[in-house]
This record gives C-alpha cells, sequence and structure tokens, in this order.
C-alpha cells in the first residue's frame, strides 16, 4: 500500500535520521549529498510509485532506479533497508571491510541496487538500456535515473539525452538533483549547467521543475510524468544540499559539507533538527 502524504513525510525523517547515523558511524561517506535526494527516493519506493518487491528483488516486471551519483548510497541503502532488502541494522555496517554497503552501490553485492555506480555519468546510460530492454521484451515497467548537478557536466549525460530523446523513451524518467553543490563549490561556478531543464527540452525530453525537497510537488511530478507519451521526461528537483540539518551545516559554516560525515559530537544535534 502506497504511504500517505503525513506518512511519506515522517518516513523522509526517518531516512535523513538513517543517513546521517550511517555516515557518522562510518566516519566518512556523502550525508549532505544524500539529504538532498530523500524526498524523491522517499516517495520512489514507498509512494507507490516504484514498482518492486523486496522478497523478489530480481523480479523481471519491476520498476527500476537507477542512482547514478552513486556517493548518495546512504540514501539509497536507507530506503533498501526500511523496505525489508535487508536487515535494517545492515546500514551500520556502511563502508566497513566486507560489508555490501559499500562507499558506493555494488550491484554484485547487494540485490535491490540496480546498477553499480560511483563513476559519474553513466546512469542515465544504463536506464536507457534497461527502458529499450522493456521495450524489445515487451514489458511495462519505468526506469528511474537519479544524476547530480555537477554530474551532468559529463559528455555521457548528453549523448544519453540525445539517444532517449530518439528512441521516444516515454518509460524513462530522469531526476537531476540540482542542490547547487558538486565536489569543490558551487556547480554553477564549476561549470554553468543552466538552464538545466531547457537543454533537457532543447533535446527532445519532456521536462518539469519542482521543489523536490517539498514532497507533495515530488509526489505530483511523480504522477504528470507517467502520463506523458512518445518522450522522455527530466525533472530538474530544486533542493538543498544537506537539508533536514541545514541549521548546524550554516553553524559549521559549511553549505556544501561535501564528502563529510557529521562528527559524533553533532548527531544527536543533527538528529534533533530533523526531529
Ligand atoms: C567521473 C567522475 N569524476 C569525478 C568524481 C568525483 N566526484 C565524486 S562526487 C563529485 C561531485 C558530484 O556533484 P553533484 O553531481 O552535484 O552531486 P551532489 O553530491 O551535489 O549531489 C565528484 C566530482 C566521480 N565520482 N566520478
Ligand atoms: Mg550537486
Amino acid at each position: 500500500m502506497p504511504e500517505t502524504l503525513e506518512e511519506l513525510r515522517s518516513r523522509a525523517k526517518s531516512i535523513r535520521r538513517d543517513i546521517v547515523r550511517m555516515t557518522t558511524e562510518a566516519g566518512s561517506g556523502h550525508p549532505s549529498s544524500s539529504l538532498s535526494a530523500v524526498e524523491v527516493v522517499t516517495a520512489l519506493y514507498f509512494g507507490g510509485f516504484l514498482r518492486h518487491d523486496a522478497q523478489n528483488p530480481h523480479w523481471p516486471d519491476r520498476d527500476r532506479f537507477i542512482l547514478s551519483k552513486g556517493h548518495a548510497a546512504p540514501v539509497l541503502y536507507a530506503a533498501l533497508g526500511q523496505s525489508g532488502y535487508f536487515p535494517h541494522d545492515l546500514i551500520m555496517t556502511l563502508r566497513k571491510l566486507g560489508s555490501a554497503l559499500e562507499g558506493h552501490p555494488n550491484m554484485t553485492r547487494l540485490a535491490g541496487v540496480e546498477a553499480s555506480t560511483g563513476s559519474l555519468g553513466q546512469g542515465l546510460s544504463l536506464g536507457i538500456g534497461h527502458a529499450l530492454a522493456a521495450r524489445v521484451d515487451k514489458k511495462d515497467y519505468h526506469t528511474y535515473v537519479m544524476t547530480g548537478d555537477g554530474e551532468i557536466g559529463e559528455g555521457q549525460v548528453w549523448e544519453a539525452a540525445a539517444a532517449a530523446a530518439k528512441y521516444k523513451l516515454d518509460n524513462l524518467t530522469l531526476f537531476v538533483d540540482r542542490n547547487h553543490y558538486q565536489q569543490t563549490g558551487a556547480a554553477e561556478d564549476v561549470l554553468d549547467m543552466d538552464p538545466v531543464d531547457g537543454k533537457f527540452a532543447a533535446f527532445g525530453w519532456h521536462t518539469q521543475a519542482i521543489q523536490g525537497n517539498d514532497m507533495e510537488e515530488v509526489l505530483l511530478a511523480l504522477k504528470r510524468a507517467r502520463a506523458v507519451k512518445g518522450q522522455p521526461t527530466c525533472i530538474l528537483s530544486l533542493t538543498r544540499k544537506g537539508e533536514g540539518i541545514l541549521q548546524l551545516l550554516s553553524r559549521l559554516k559549511d553549505e556544501n559539507f561535501h564528502g563529510k560525515p557529521l562528527p559524533p559530537k553533532y548527531l544527536d544535534e543533527a538528529l534533533a533538527e530533523i526531529g
């Protein structure tokens, strides 16, 4: 049963708590990159959009979600753990030697991970493979991909964008997590890709721009994307990097907080801010 709006909002908080707890325990990882993506991932896994079955992870008719910005693995692990793909406690083994919860998702180690990602720029191409396979196999599953906004500076993304439009892949939806930062600074300063939705539209995509940390907007966007025919959809998801712990991050004077776990002494404060 899909969760209600209120349940999804509380689910998002619980996913945020998992992200912060597991990265602090690991002493490494990318909490801020994971936190910006929480509403989208929560809506997919718990809002009735991603057709999936934790008891049957390789079900051929399942919808696919490919986290192309693989360094945000903690948000995926939290969603998979809370969905029952593995015992939830396993999230606390993130990045530990021997754990299947590697720093970047490894599809050969963990059921529910659709693609091994982390080398940025590849997930949309992989998603096209799934979307084309669905067509060849006459299956109605949908493929969702999420990239970062720094990631779309990779040329491969644009080869994929052209191919997806050429093949009219209306069974493919891309989220660009526009959190305005990448590794070394503001995404717009490193390589200005504005207007992101305009570029995808020029490539022949159907586009939407939404407030991606607003659960209601995410749900509406997913509904609209399902109705699009003859074109792939790009949802430009305007988010904040570190959403959920922004007061703490502003006190730490680090809006980007890329690839940094919270030191244990801030954990309680972070969990309290998330609520
Ligand atoms: C091909 C490639 N180049 C560089 C990196 C190193 N790297 C890891 S995360 C990151 C920044 C990604 O920024 P963005 O796509 O905006 O994701 P965010 O963390 O902001 O969600 C970079 C450059 C990588 N993982 N892969
Ligand atoms: Mg970014």
